[in-house]
């Protein structure tokens, strides 16, 4: 284009002819959608869900995650069915528009399958905008305002020195975060397999089976263990996984005090939020608490009235990065931290994402880390890598993440790390307690 005709057109749209330059220079007209697949992959056992945005200009293509492992199949279905319809000839570069429009599409919305779908779509358009730009995404954020991620990672055991010895391994291997989860004896616990000795011996319904009271008091031990063996200064955090009651919640939230975890992760169930006003009252130790949350309205209340100290999402539930970046910064506002959900069902796209908002936030907390096994890293290539407890995101643009598609078909739903067939499609069964009575998981 002619500089007297840049001139023309900068001053009939009020841009400078440099930036219209660059656009023209840089050949950039707006991508638009023209394809929308998923790629469905389960190389570690758990059913990953990544959504690949193809554009009408050649070789420009972005992934965004939307694994939600418990219901994989539907949010297939709901990007496959809904959203590509929707959004194949639409602009790839207007993200929130877009991601506007998926919310209010369907009408009824905030489901954790609906915004896993639209978290894939999301995802994979700020991809796009990064290698567009040939920037990692963070930098389309801002910028860094710290090196790396300070992480924590797990360790469990059935026996209370099985979780203490595991714990000795991650900080030995540079950890200064540990989360400590332990089995309980003849019961089925959360984050630890299965309790030594028999199981379900004297459940009513001869089934494995799970009693709150067991598990406080077996808790309570381990962290005796932990501060005992590892001392004051690692920082020790843990997941009741909402498995106890409210009333159980505000005396363990006194009982633990004296331990100085760094946080407490979900004392109670999203039904429940409600009790953190008194939980609040009773306990100094940190509170976290979202990776259930998938609507507004669930961290709202918590947040502005700094019932919590760590928003906890897993941010494909909640739509991906565009709404997890808003919440972060509303979370600034109360200082609240973050503390993105990030066990192995986020793929390492969603770890990417994760890792990126973490990078770019003042109120950053501590990023949860679930290392990537050979097979993963044999799918995704470029992942975030982790050393001496730091992860760190690809310089590369975009998420700088390839995916090898001929590998992950190798990893197909249905089956586990070592090939055997997983029931239930990778939902979970059920938690009773020794009477039957169903509890939250
Ligand atoms: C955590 C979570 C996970 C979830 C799992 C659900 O804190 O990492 O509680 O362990 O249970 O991601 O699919
Ligand atoms: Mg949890």
């Amino acid at each position: 284009m002619k500089r007297r005709d840049l001139v023309k057109l900068a001053l009939a749209s009020y841009v400078p002819a440099e930036a219209i330059a660059w656009q023209a220079r840089k050949g950039m007209p707006s991508p638009k959608i023209k394809d929308v697949q998923v790629i469905a992959t389960a190389p570690a056992g758990l059913r990953l869900v990544v959504v690949k945005i193809l554009t009408d200009q050649d070789g420009l293509y972005g992934y965004g995650c939307g694994t939600y492992t418990q219901r994989a199949d539907l949010v297939v279905e709901a990007v496959n069915r809904y959203l590509k319809p929707f959004l194949i000839g639409k602009p790839a570069d207007r993200i929130d528009d877009i991601w506007q429009a998926n919310y209010n599409s369907s009408y009824w919305r905030n489901s954790p399958v609906l915004n896993n779908a639209i978290s894939g779509v999301d995802q994979a358009l700020w991809d796009i905008k990064g290698r567009q730009a040939g920037m990692p995404v963070y930098q389309l954020l801002g910028g860094k305002v710290r090196e790396a991620v300070d992480t924590y990672r797990h360790a469990s055991g059935a026996e209370i020195s099985e979780c203490v010895d595991q714990a000795k391994r991650l900080v030995s291997e540079g950890q200064r975060y540990v989360r400590v989860q332990v089995g309980i004896p003849g019961q089925a616990a959360y984050g630890a397999g299965q309790g030594s000795g028999s199981r379900g011996a004297t459940s009513l319904f001869n089934g494995p089976f799970y009693e709150p009271a067991a598990y406080i008091s077996r808790t309570i031990k381990l962290f005796e263990a932990v501060r005992k063996e590892l001392g004051p200064d690692i920082e020790i955090l843990h997941d009741t996984h909402e498995r106890i009651h409210p009333t159980q919640a505000l005396q363990m939230g006194k009982d633990i005090e004296q331990f100085k975890l760094f946080f407490w992760e979900d004392p109670v169930s999203p039904e429940d939020v409600a009790w953190f006003r008194r939980i609040r009252q009773h306990t100094t130790t940190p509170l976290a608490m979202g990776e259930l949350f998938t609507h507004p309205l669930e961290w709202m209340d918590l947040v502005s009235e700094r019932l919590i100290d760590f928003i906890r999402v897993h941010i494909s539930m909640i739509g991906g990065l565009t709404p997890a970046r808003k919440l972060a910064t509303l979370c600034e506002a109360f200082n609240v931290r973050t503390a993105w959900h990030g066990p192995g069902d986020v793929s390492p796209i969603g770890h990417a994402a994760n890792a990126t908002l973490d990078l770019t936030i003042p109120n950053f907390g501590i990023q949860e880390y679930s290392a990537f096994n050979e097979r993963v890293r044999e799918v995704f290539s470029g992942v975030p890598e982790h050393k001496n407890g730091y992860m760190y995101v690809s310089e590369a643009p975009g998420w700088g993440i390839e995916i090898n598609e001929t590998a992950a078909k190798k990893y197909p739903f249905g089956f586990g790390e070592s090939g055997e067939k997983k029931s239930l499609n990778g939902g979970w069964g059920e938690v009773r307690r020794r009477d039957g009575t169903i509890i939250k998981q």
